[in-house]
């Protein structure tokens, strides 16, 4: 299918200020500037942007600790994400939380956690709400839940995914299947990799794809949207993708052994950034001067937020 330009262009902005904010990160990331830890998802940018491009501004994501492309892509605040991993007050979770716990509820971002799993029985959740509202306003509105491939192995996702299809709520599940977890791969983790046969026993209809093709992303996002606002229930999508740098921190890992650096180049010779900046052409180029704009405005608010004040130590803390 032709593109039109205003989409490859809308998608390409949203890669690259994925990718040039966490290249930042990880320049960044050595010094002391950054409190936390970072789970970086440079080369998996296509996931979060071909979903979150499919999503209405009211539709929910919910993310993982591997999060800054997905709220981001979904437009969260740039400016309060550097903050937040500054650790500085301006950050959208006060300079408390870290990289991991990003949230912009403005945005339809919801809060993540460091804890593999546990965001997707909330999301659930947030879908029974929002079937709930619909029967109010008319309108439903969708929750995309995403979560690596680790996290299926978790009993609270199976619990999920029945929950889910009973009530017929309004979620739609996205793997971004990375092939590993830290260092394991799924062939060392999963009985049979038939993953989505395991989804499908629950009743939910399952769709994929396999090569990161951000168009294929958004267009498979789209068509599973439809079927779930005609009030069809959940869908499952599995996103195949691969993680360039190590598992946290800011690090090629290449040569620790656990993984395969010809499978590396087959990944980086396929970057959606650098496809789509070829199909743009010229245009290609105030959409970088936009995108290194708003990252310098995010890494001069970040710099001159405050420190969260010394009185609100114990604010947010729960005992
Ligand atoms: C319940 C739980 N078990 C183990 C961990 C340690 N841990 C952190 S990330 C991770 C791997 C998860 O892999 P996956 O879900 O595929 O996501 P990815 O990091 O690849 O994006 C593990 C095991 C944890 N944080 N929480």
């Amino acid at each position: 299918m032709t593109q039109d330009q205003a989409t490859i262009a809308r998608l390409y902005h949203s890669m690259l200020l994925i990718r040039r904010t966490e290249e930042y990160v990880a320049r960044a990331y050595p010094s002391d500037a950054i409190k936390s830890p970072v789970h970086l998802s440079i080369g998996q940018e296509s996931v979060a942007t071909g979903l979150c491009d499919s999503l209405l501004p009211d539709d929910m994501v919910s993310n993982t600790y591997r999060g800054h492309a997905t709220y981001i892509a979904k437009g969260g605040d740039l400016k309060q994400l550097m903050a937040e991993l500054y650790g500085k007050s301006g950050g959208c979770a006060g300079g408390k939380a870290g990289s991991m716990h990003l949230i912009d509820m403005k945005r339809g971002v919801m809060g993540s956690s460091a804890v593999v799993g546990t965001t997707i029985p909330v999301a659930a959740g947030y879908a029974l709400v929002l079937k709930n509202e619909a029967k109010k306003t008319g309108r439903l509105r969708v929750v995309a839940c995403v979560f690596g491939d680790g996290a299926t192995e978790e009993g609270v996702f199976s619990e999920t995914l029945n929950f889910a299809a009973l009530h017929a709520l309004p979620v739609l599940f996205v793997c971004e299947n990375n092939g590993f977890a830290i260092h394991t791969p799924t062939a060392k983790r999963w009985a049979t990799d038939r993953l989505r046969e395991r989804v499908e026993t629950y009743g939910i209809p399952t769709s994929h794809v396999d090569d990161g093709n951000v168009f294929a992303i958004r267009d498979a996002a789209t068509a599973c949207l439809a079927n779930i606002r005609a009030g069809g229930g959940p869908q499952f999508l599995e996103c195949k993708t691969y993680r360039w740098l190590e598992h946290v921190g800011s690090l090629d890992d290449h040569n620790q052994g656990y993984r395969n650096s010809a499978e590396f180049a087959r990944w980086q010779k396929n970057d959606q950034i650098v496809r789509l900046k070829k199909m743009l052409g010229s245009e290609a180029k105030p959409i970088q001067a936009k995108v290194e704009e708003q990252l310098k405005e995010a890494i001069a608010f970040a710099e001159a937020s405050p420190y969260p004040a010394e009185k609100d130590l114990l604010s947010y803390v729960y005992a």
